[in-house]
């Protein structure tokens, strides 16, 4: 094909009038005899190319009216504005190369069942409500990090690989480590705190694994965490990170992905609330909100997903749970000086029922209430040495938070299930593909 600009299909307004190069998939087709429609996707967005029997060869002509679905082309023509045209613009087809014809395809453009989408997702992910999502994660996971890197955190890579569990033992992934056993990483965040001590200010950006023996819509055994760590800071600035961090992220994703949020069928008006101050309750306000609304629920219970649907119904935006009961959480949180038997943890509930989007709080800083929190969750204390270490020298205030990107983004598109927020999700029975 001769040298004609090779455009993107989103690049098509800047192009009207001028002969360009596409390149793309067949997604529908369209003949009226005379005429073929084809409708190509390149994955930013969509155009029709028309081809008539006048403006190309017989044979280019056979082979388009052959076409299959996902079949792969590029196609040379004139650009023109057509607000019928899906995409706003039409292509009159001047030449036509096909890389494959693509063979019968499996995803037909009618609906199909769950179970039969996750077996195909490999080609499900090419389905404009997919792409759409997959473009919403990039601007989230863009908008977490330029919101960090902006106000002076580092990013340091926490390792896979761990020796020790963070989130609990019940949940670790165990592999062989040369004859020892090797965890897949919960949480970088123990890591995270020993950054914090070198560096003030840090995050991680990475994937967490979880066995967590529940089919949820919001379990996924394979996910995503942000995890900012600060030193000198307490829960109340964990509390303000958190809650600038989602305000920031809501108005970058309003910003730049409007269209993807519409094509989604995503309602705006929840999302525009998002702006601090967030509501806060305690864990006990909590309770009593729970008790209230006729809940069977006693304090020192922790929150299931029905409670946190239920408290984060009550709210127009996100909702900070603090001041949990020591025995709900992890070893590694500091007690509430006023209330020894809560501890300075926060969750931020996403509004609409979605329920805990963050997690964290201020970090326990000393070495002998830590000595005895392994005893007490049964953990080993040698393989937390290190980490008892940034107790001994040093020890400050310190705090910090993880949030889960597919929660997230469930949420912000309005999706039910979090396995549609990641591109391949691994759950309790899938591993393929
Ligand atoms: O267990 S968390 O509540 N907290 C931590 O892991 C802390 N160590 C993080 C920290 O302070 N640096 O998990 C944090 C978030 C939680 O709010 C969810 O959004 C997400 O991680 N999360 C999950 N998403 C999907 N699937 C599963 N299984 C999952 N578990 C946690």
């Amino acid at each position: 094909m001769p040298a004609v600009k090779t455009v993107r299909l989103d690049q098509l307004a800047h192009h009207q009038g001028q002969e360009v190069v596409v390149c793309g998939w067949l997604y529908n087709k369209r003949s009226s005899g005379k005429i073929l429609f084809l409708i190509l996707r390149d994955g930013t967005g969509f155009v029709q190319a028309v081809v008539s029997r006048d403006s190309v060869d017989e044979e280019t002509f056979r082979a388009a009216d052959r076409l299959t679905q996902e079949s792969s082309l590029r196609v040379r023509g004139t650009v023109r504005a057509d607000p019928r045209a899906p995409g706003g613009y039409e292509l009159q087809v001047t030449a036509l190369e096909i890389f494959q014809r693509a063979e019968e395809y499996p995803l037909s453009l009618k609906e199909h069942g769950i179970e039969f989408l996750l077996d195909h997702r490999h080609l499900w992910l090419r389905t404009p409500r997919q792409v759409a999502i997959m473009r919403v994660r990039h601007r989230v996971v863009k908008a977490c990090r330029d919101f960090l890197d902006e106000r002076g955190f580092v990013l340091v890579d926490a390792p896979i690989l761990t020796g020790a569990a963070c989130e609990g033992t019940t949940t670790l992934f165990r592999t062989d480590y040369f004859g020892r056993s090797a965890y897949l990483t919960q949480s970088g965040q123990l890591y995270m705190e020993a950054a914090a001590m070198a560096l003030g200010k840090v995050y991680c950006f990475g994937p967490a694994f979880r066995a967590e023996k529940s089919k949820t819509r919001r379990h996924l055994m394979e996910f995503w965490m942000v995890e900012p760590e600060m030193a000198f800071a307490d829960l109340e600035d964990c509390i303000s990170l958190a809650e600038e961090m989602l305000t920031v992220v809501t108005e970058e994703v309003l910003r730049h992905c409007r269209s993807e949020l519409e094509l989604l069928g995503r309602k705006l008006e929840p999302l525009t609330h998002v702006k601090p101050p967030f509501p806060r309750l305690s864990y006990d306000q909590a309770v009593q909100l729970l008790q209230a609304k006729g809940r069977q629920f006693e304090w020192g219970d922790d929150f299931g997903a029905p409670e946190e649907t239920l408290i984060s119904l009550e709210f127009d935006r996100p909702v900070v749970v603090h001041r949990y009961p020591a025995a709900c959480k992890a070893f590694y949180m500091e007690p509430d000086p006023q209330r020894p038997e809560v501890v300075l943890a926060m969750d931020v509930l996403a509004p609409e029922g979605y329920g805990e989007i963050i997690g964290g709080g201020q970090r326990l800083a000393g070495s002998e209430l830590l000595v005895s929190k392994f005893r007490e969750h049964h953990l080993p204390e040698e393989a937390y040495r290190w980490y008892l270490d940034l107790r001994r020298f040093g020890s400050v205030p310190h705090s910090g938070f993880g949030l889960g990107i597919e929660r997230l983004l469930a949420w912000i598109c309005g999706l039910r299930h979090v396995r549609e927020a990641i591109p391949f999700p691994r759950m309790l029975n899938r591993l393929y593909p």
